[in-house]
């Protein structure tokens, strides 16, 4: 039977060996919920780099730009980190592609790239990634983004969920990690909106006056597809 686990940080993957494994990289506020929605509203494909001027050399290639640091839209792009970017209509997202830094998030799909797949998963597309990994049938790591190297609750608790949904078929219950993230997720339900308010990120994103994007990024199955890396994009 294929495993679960649960690494915390991208600090702590070099304990997890991901060959022969699908990663599932998750950053819930916003970076991961964002390129799920950005995907799902019509951009063609999305490239995550890790530094800002990287980002803004892709603009003259026709590259939508989207960049955030501590929690702002950085200066000079199009876009932020807020899922909203690609909903409001404010910046034309269909038929593009975006190219994207983010503090954590796209660090934590560049360090992950050793796995034989690396999807993107959010509360959004939980059952979508789900029936990804059934069909798969290999053991998967899901890559909790963290800030800056440290553990939060919403990625942990993304793996919870997962955990949930694949009891099923999957060994939930070898690793401590993946049973603590289960617990959080039962502990933290059925008011999940009210748990995440103690959370430090919540407190940042409240602080800049983006509190609607939470509401939305713990939203479940909103959205029924897989952004998966191949050759140095998501697609
Ligand atoms: O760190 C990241 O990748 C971002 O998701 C952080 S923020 O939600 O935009 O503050």
């Amino acid at each position: 039977m294929p495993t679960l686990d649960v690494c915390f940080s991208p600090e702590l993957l070099p304990l997890y060996n991901l060959r022969g494994k699908v990663a599932v990289v998750v950053d819930i506020l916003r970076a991961t919920s964002s390129m799920v929605t950005a995907l799902a509203a019509g951009v063609t494909h999305i490239v995550p780099v890790a530094e800002l001027a990287e980002c803004r050399e892709f603009a003259p290639q026709g590259y939508l730009t989207a960049a955030e640091r501590d929690g702002l839209q950085a200066e000079g792009v199009d876009l932020g980190n807020s899922p909203f970017g690609y909903l409001d209509g404010k910046v034309a997202v269909q038929e593009r592609a975006v190219a994207i830094t983010t503090t954590n998030g796209t660090r934590a799909i560049h360090l992950s790239l050793s796995a034989d797949a690396v999807v993107l998963g959010a509360f959004l597309n939980l059952e979508a990634v789900a029936q990804f990994l059934r069909q798969q049938q290999k053991d998967v790591v899901v890559v909790c983004a963290g800030w800056k190297g440290m553990f939060n609750l919403e990625d942990t608790l993304y793996g919870g969920a997962l955990a949930e949904r694949l009891a099923d078929g999957f060994d939930i219950s070898s690793s401590d990690a993946t049973l603590a993230a289960l617990h959080l997720w039962q502990l933290a339900n059925p008011d999940l909106a009210g748990y995440l308010l103690q959370s430090s990120h919540v407190r940042r994103l409240n602080s800049l006056e983006v509190n609607q994007d939470m509401d939305f990024c713990i939203r479940l199955d909103e959205y029924n597809i897989v952004p998966i890396w191949q050759d140095g994009r998501i697609v």
